[in-house]
């Protein structure tokens, strides 16, 4: 069609740029059967590894023999800590400041810990050997409670650290102690406390949880020795921090590590970290001169990498008789097993839990958390939740509940009445953050509206009564929830990893005929990063979406970013892509006047082109101005057209959400269903609609999982429970209730596009909402808190201990 006559909306409808429901470009290898998943690298004389692991939770190894394994035909190797020890690799570095055996040193400290890594030619082999590798073992004592970790008695748990009483952050107050970090004003608040009107106290247990993403952490690592070069592909969200911690550790130079993390069967926080897989398959190509594969299992998954949660969060809050939240005080008692693997920012040991105030004004707040050791795996990775977030948002969604139901005041009211007002942004929270923009008061009212709140309680009221007569074995509950989340780590003033500061990376290039490549330091797990980055460079610079390719994770090619955790890739990856294609089109706008034979200030962009102020008809579209930007350029202007840009947060982003759950629950059985579920999001600037929905979708699908039974759990021997699929709980779309979703817009005001992360709010949001709806419908009968994870036997068990089944 003719350039002149096309109007702007159809000529921004070709773009398919920001707001438009672009389906998703990845999916056309994806749904058939195209992806490239690191199982699916297959190289020649490869080997695979597998782990001996530990039957015990704490035991000493008294012997390891492993003859018979290396008897068998196809078995190649079998590493051990003796092996890893004149390499100093038997331990490895944690984020969080701790160190954590990569092959039990003399010591296993949770049931299926890493004992020996045996490498063979087929995993059947592999399997095979492990088998007949022989392990003594002395059985010690178990710790599996942390209220029991600090006990005078109690058994010593990390023998290398015996005689540590400083560790990363701060000193350790006994020796199965890691941390005590306070933030807030403790005799402030104490001071409150003492003398407020109304004070609540209750313990909210944050129960063990896993991400288990369908694909399992996995990896190929490749060394050349002649080139003197190590190639890994592997589950990674983070591959550029993978890389500089392969180099720190092996020594190679970082340029002669080439890490590749190809299409990735989900994360959710389960690839962030480094796990002894990795290493083990490093050292084995190294030693054996071959590539190693190494697969988990399912079992292995859930047992040993990266558990989430586990807090036990002691919750108070002091509030006036007529609803007024004045103080807030929190203990927490953090379970992070056998080692600090938690992947936080480092000088954050429990991350952003000081966002407990969430989406009130509350005056003053103080927090305490300790960290413990246990003989449980170790981990503490933020699934589906920036860095503690979700626990945050629990404990004070919970206690807002709590507290409504002393002052037999309706939650919503209590909301309300101590919401942060849309006015006070950017708010300064009493634990330190600084909220950049909300209008939590509009999107309440939203959803109450849309889900006929009056109704919904007049109707559970009838039902009460009903109940209460006898006529009718069901409970109605009405969840709310309401929350702040806190997205886009972050300005590297505050946060790094392992000393690197957390900004990302975008890189922009046009080509001669105006198609683009990009690449950003993110890696994509399934978020449609290939559609979205597109959208926000065509809106940018005016060229179709369907005409850009998005790169991610090939440490090569890619600038250097933190990778995809945390919702933090449209935060600081979408405005690094925002902020360089803008250079671009300073660098067009020069190109255009020079083409239009005007002054750069004579033109102005359109769209698609730069005009002539005044002129529209004399214009330069961005394809002809990339053809230019190749051989017909202002004298003296450098040829080419890209830009990067690596971009440093001013601050987080701030989503919020308001969410409703209806569920019935008959307590004869304690089946629990969900009749509806009422979404409402607000992620500042939307760039895919259809992308966010699905977000939203697959995050309460997340938070229906866990709080309604998903949990890695322990005996008292510390055998782990529930660490297959027969028993730890995945929903499918039998389970999945149905979702009803809407959003507000509040740009974030410091982003270039004015967007904020999304891909977890419905996580941390959904849980509390359920959990609410389920203690909302026990809460007439006087049911004190209800623990998660609230599944059928245990509301049953909770119908019995209120006589119900009488
Ligand atoms: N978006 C839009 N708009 C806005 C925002 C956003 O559109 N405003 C979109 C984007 O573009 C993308 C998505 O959405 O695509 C998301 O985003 P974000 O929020 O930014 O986020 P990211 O960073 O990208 O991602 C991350 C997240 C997380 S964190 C998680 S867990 C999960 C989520 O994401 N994971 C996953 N989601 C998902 N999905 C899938 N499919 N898969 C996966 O794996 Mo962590 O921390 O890691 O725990």
């Amino acid at each position: 069609m003719n350039e002149m006559i096309r109007t702007q909306a159809e000529r921004a409808e070709v773009l398919q740029g920001m707001g438009c429901k672009r389906k998703r470009t990845e999916d056309i290898r994806f749904t058939q059967g195209r992806g490239n998943y690191v199982d699916d690298v297959k190289l020649p004389g490869m080997l695979f590894g597998d782990f001996v692991r530990s039957s015990h939770a704490h035991a000493r190894i008294k012997s390891i023999d492993a003859s018979k394994a290396l008897a068998l035909p196809g078995v190649k190797a079998v590493l051990t800590a003796a092996d890893l020890k004149p390499l100093n690799l038997h331990y490895m570095p944690t984020l969080a400041g701790d160190v954590a055996a990569v092959l039990a040193d003399e010591k296993v400290l949770f049931q299926n810990q890493e004992i020996a890594f045996v490498v063979a030619e087929d995993r059947y082999i592999a399997a095979d050997a492990i088998e007949l590798v022989d392990v003594e073992y002395e059985a010690l004592p178990v710790v599996v409670d942390p209220f029991q970790a600090m006990a005078p008695d109690a058994p010593l748990l990390r023998e290398d650290l015996k005689e540590k009483r400083v560790g990363p952050h701060g000193e350790r107050k006994h020796y199965n102690h890691i941390f005590n970090w306070q933030v807030g004003d403790k005799p402030a608040t104490d001071a409150v406390f003492a003398n407020a009107e109304v004070v609540t106290k209750d313990l909210f247990t944050y129960h063990r949880t896993h991400p288990s993403p369908l694909e399992t952490c996995q990896c190929v690592a490749s060394m050349d020795k002649v080139k003197g070069e190590l190639t890994i592909w592997g589950t990674f969200q983070a591959p550029h921090v993978v890389r500089t911690v392969v180099s720190l550790l092996s020594g190679i130079a970082e340029h002669k590590i080439h890490v590749i993390a190809p299409d990735i069967g989900g994360g959710f926080g389960n690839k962030v970290g480094v796990y002894p897989g990795y290493v083990c398959s490093v050292v084995a190509s190294i030693v054996l001169g071959v590539p190693v594969k190494w697969v988990e299992d399912r079992m292995e998954n859930l047992s040993t990498t990266s558990f989430a949660r586990d807090y036990h969060m002691t919750t108070e809050l002091a509030a006036t008789k007529d609803g007024k939240i004045l103080a807030m005080r929190i203990h927490v008692l953090a379970d992070h097993g056998a080692f600090d693997a938690c992947a936080d920012p480092s000088k954050w040991p429990a991350g952003f839990m000081n966002i407990c105030t969430g989406s009130y004004d509350i005056p003053v707040a103080h927090l305490e958390v300790d960290g413990v050791y246990t003989n449980k795996a170790s981990g503490g990775v933020a699934y589906r939740c920036s860095f503690r977030v979700t626990e945050a948002v629990y404990a004070i969604e919970r206690a807002i509940e709590v507290l409504a139901h002393r002052l037999g005041m309706d939650s919503v009211e209590l909301r309300m009445k101590n919401f942060i007002r849309a006015e006070q942004f950017p708010y300064h929270s009493a634990l330190g953050w600084e909220y950049d923009s909300g209008n939590y008061h509009f999107a309440m009212q939203k959803v109450m509206d849309a889900v006929g709140y009056s109704a919904l309680r007049a109707e559970q009221k009838a039902i009460q009564e009903a109940f209460s007569r006898g006529e009718t074995r069901q409970l109605m509950g009405v969840g709310v929830a309401f929350f702040t989340e806190i997205v886009g780590a972050g300005p590297s003033r505050n946060c790094d990893i392992l000393g690197v500061g957390m900004f990302d990376s975008a890189e922009i290039r046009i080509h001669p005929t105006g198609s683009i490549v990009a690449r950003m330091g993110t890696k994509s797990q399934g978020q449609g990063h290939e559609t979205t980055y597109a959208q926000i460079i065509a809106t940018e610079l005016g060229i179709p979406a369907d005409d850009i390719t998005i790169e991610e994770g090939n440490t090569d090619t890619a600038p250097y970013g933190l990778g995809t955790y945390g919702s933090r890739s449209t935060p600081v990856a979408g405005a690094a892509t925002a902020v360089a294609a803008r250079k671009i089109r300073a660098k067009a706008q020069m190109i255009a006047a020079h083409l239009l034979e005007v002054s750069e200030y004579d033109v102005e962009w359109d769209i698609d082109r730069f005009r002539v102020k005044g002129l529209p008809e004399k214009f330069k579209t961005m394809k002809e101005i990339a053809w230019a930007a190749y051989n017909n350029l202002p004298p003296g202007m450098e040829p080419g057209l890209e830009a990067v840009n690596y971009y440093d947060p001013p601050n987080m982003t701030y989503p919020f959400g308001a969410y409703v759950c209806v569920m019935d629950i008959d307590v004869d059985t304690g089946v629990a269903k969900t009749r509806r579920f009422y979404a409402l999001d607000d992620c500042g600037t939307r760039i895919n609609p259809m992308i966010i929905e699905g977000q939203v979708h697959g995050g309460l699908t997340e938070a229906f999982a866990v709080s309604m039974g998903q949990e890695i759990s322990y005996d008292a021997q510390g055998n782990v429970m529930g660490a297959s699929f027969m028993d730890f709980f995945l929903p499918t779309a039998v389970e999945t209730p149905k979702w009803e979703t809407d959003f507000t817009v509040t740009p974030s005001p410091h982003h270039p596009i004015g967007a904020k992360g999304v891909g977890e709010s419905p996580h941390v949001g959904g849980v509390p909402c359920f959990s609410n709806a389920v203690n909302d419908a026990f809460a007439f009968l006087e049911a004190g808190h209800i623990q998660m994870p609230h599944d059928a036997w245990r509301l049953w068990s909770v119908a019995d201990r209120l006589g119900l089944h009488a």
